[in-house]
């Protein structure tokens, strides 16, 4: 299903760059506050959802909101060793995408969670399509492909219903895709 978008969303140009070690700093560093800007709305919605989610789906849930919460802990760190503010305002790519997590606020769960698994999926597809020895954004690559990692989006595949809700999932890979694309605009 949509297989062009989740190759689009996790081949993209952004990525074979930070691979390469060609990615501009003002790339990656655009990239970065807006990343940060998305989790910061993504814990919003995943703590939403948790509060609705059915019995099955609350641990997987709840140990993500915990891991978003460490996850801005650690942008924070990052951020501050690049020299970033990352109270920057949201770039349309963002808000956007802001806006579809907020309609997915409506949706019945199950949506919400199917929504929330191809989020997740297409970073670790991506963030492992950017692997290489050697790469000067290792740590980065690292954060999205550390087997923990992997085994939280199986966790919520488990939960999800990957094959259904296919225009929600073509909305997020079409997200994810506007998101390297406003990284790479000047
Ligand atoms: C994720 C992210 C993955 N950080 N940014 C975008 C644009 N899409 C997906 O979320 P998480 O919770 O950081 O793994």
């Amino acid at each position: 299903m949509h297989d062009s978008l989740w190759t689009a969303a996790t081949q993209h140009p952004f990525l074979d760059a930070v691979r390469e070690g060609s990615i501009s700093a003002d790339a990656f560093d655009r990239w970065l506050v807006q990343d940060v800007l998305f989790v910061t709305d993504l814990l919003t919605f995943q703590a939403r959802l948790l509060a609705r989610a059915p019995r099955r789906a609350q641990n997987v849930l709840a140990g993500g909101c915990v891991a978003l919460v460490a996850e801005l802990d650690w942008f924070d760190v990052k951020a501050a060793e690049r020299g970033l503010d990352v109270a920057s305002d949201a770039l349309p790519a963002t808000l956007s995408y802001r806006e579809l997590l907020t309609r997915l606020d409506a949706e019945p769960a199950d949506a919400a969670l199917t929504a929330l698994w191809v989020i997740e999926k297409v970073y670790l597809l991506a963030w492992s399509h950017a692997r290489s020895d050697g790469s000067p954004f290792a740590e980065f690559v690292e954060h999205w492909t550390v087997p923990e990692f992997a085994a939280y989006v199986e966790g919520l595949e488990q939960v999800a219903n990957p094959g259904s809700y296919a225009d929600l999932a073509r909305e997020v890979l079409e997200h994810e895709i506007a998101f390297w694309d406003m990284a790479l605009e000047r």
